[in-house]
C-alpha cells in the first residue's frame, strides 16, 4: 500500500463509538501500529473552534445551511492540515466520524439534498475517500438508553431528539447499502463481541 490505512467510524449519537475507538487504539498500540486519532467536527485548532460553535446549545437558531458549510469548513481543514499529511507518511488515520455524517445528518435528516453533500464532501475532502468505514448500527431506543447512562449533557444536536435520530439512521442505511466501503456492524452486542468483527475486516483489508 502507498500510504497508511484511513479508518473512520459512524453512526447515530451514542451508539459506541468512542468505546469501540479506544480498544481499537489499544490494539493498534499493542501491535505497535503507527496510528494518529482524530475526530469531526474537529482535531485541529480552527475546527476546535468550529465544534464548539455547532455543538453550543446556546445556537439552536442556526441555519441548518450554515450549519452544513460549518461541518465542510471543518473537514476541510482537518483533511489538509492532519489527514493527508499523516496518510502521505503511511500512518493509519482513525477518524470518528467523517464526510458520511454529513450525508446522513445534513443531506438526509435536515433534507439539505444529498447531491448536494455529496459534492461538498468531495469539495472539503479533496477527492480523499477512507478505506473502512464501520457504521455501527443500533436502534434509536437503545442510543436513547446508553446516552443516559453517561454523565454529560446533551449537545445541540442530540437535542434534536428520536424522530430526528431515526431519519439520521436512515440516512446511514441508505449509504451504506450503495458503497462496499462501509460496512454496516451491528452495534447491540458486548463492545468485545463488536470489536472482534471490527478487527477482522481491518485485517482482512491490511
Ligand atoms: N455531526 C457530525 C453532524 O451533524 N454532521 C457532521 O458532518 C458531523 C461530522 C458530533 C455531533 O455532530 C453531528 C453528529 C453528532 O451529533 P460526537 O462527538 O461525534 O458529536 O457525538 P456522538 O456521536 O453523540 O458521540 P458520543 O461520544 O456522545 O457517543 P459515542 O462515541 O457513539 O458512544 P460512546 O462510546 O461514548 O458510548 C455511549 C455510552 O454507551 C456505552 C458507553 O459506555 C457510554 O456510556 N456503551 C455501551 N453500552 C452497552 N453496550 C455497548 N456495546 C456499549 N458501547 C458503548
Amino acid at each position: 500500500m502507498d500510504r497508511g490505512l484511513f479508518i473512520t467510524f459512524e453512526g447515530i449519537d451514542g451508539c459506541g463509538k468512542s468505546t469501540q475507538i479506544g480498544l481499537l487504539t489499544d490494539w493498534l498500540e499493542k501491535r505497535k501500529a503507527d496510528f494518529v486519532l482524530v475526530r469531526e467536527p474537529g482535531g485541529t485548532p480552527v475546527g476546535e473552534k468550529i465544534r464548539t460553535i455547532l455543538l453550543d446549545k446556546e445556537n439552536d437558531g442556526m441555519s441548518p445551511v450554515a450549519e452544513l458549510l460549518l461541518f465542510e469548513a471543518a473537514r476541510a481543514q482537518i483533511v489538509s492540515e492532519r489527514i493527508r499529511p499523516a496518510l502521505c507518511e503511511g500512518r493509519y488515520v482513525i477518524c470518528d466520524r467523517f464526510f458520511d455524517s454529513t450525508y446522513a445528518y445534513q443531506g438526509v435528516a435536515r433534507n439539505l439534498g444529498t447531491d448536494l453533500v455529496n459534492g461538498l464532501n468531495r469539495m472539503a475532502a479533496g477527492g480523499l475517500e477512507p478505506d473502512l468505514t464501520f457504521f455501527l448500527d443500533i436502534s434509536v431506543d437503545e442510543s436513547f438508553k446508553r446516552r443516559r447512562s453517561r454523565a454529560i449533557e446533551d449537545d445541540r444536536i442530540e437535542l434534536l431528539g428520536r424522530d430526528f435520530q431515526n431519519k439520521v439512521r436512515g440516512g446511514y442505511l441508505e449509504a451504506a447499502k450503495a458503497s462496499q466501503r462501509i460496512k454496516t456492524v451491528d452495534a447491540s452486542g458486548t463492545p468485545e463481541e463488536i470489536f472482534n468483527i471490527i478487527k477482522g475486516y481491518i485485517t482482512e483489508r491490511e
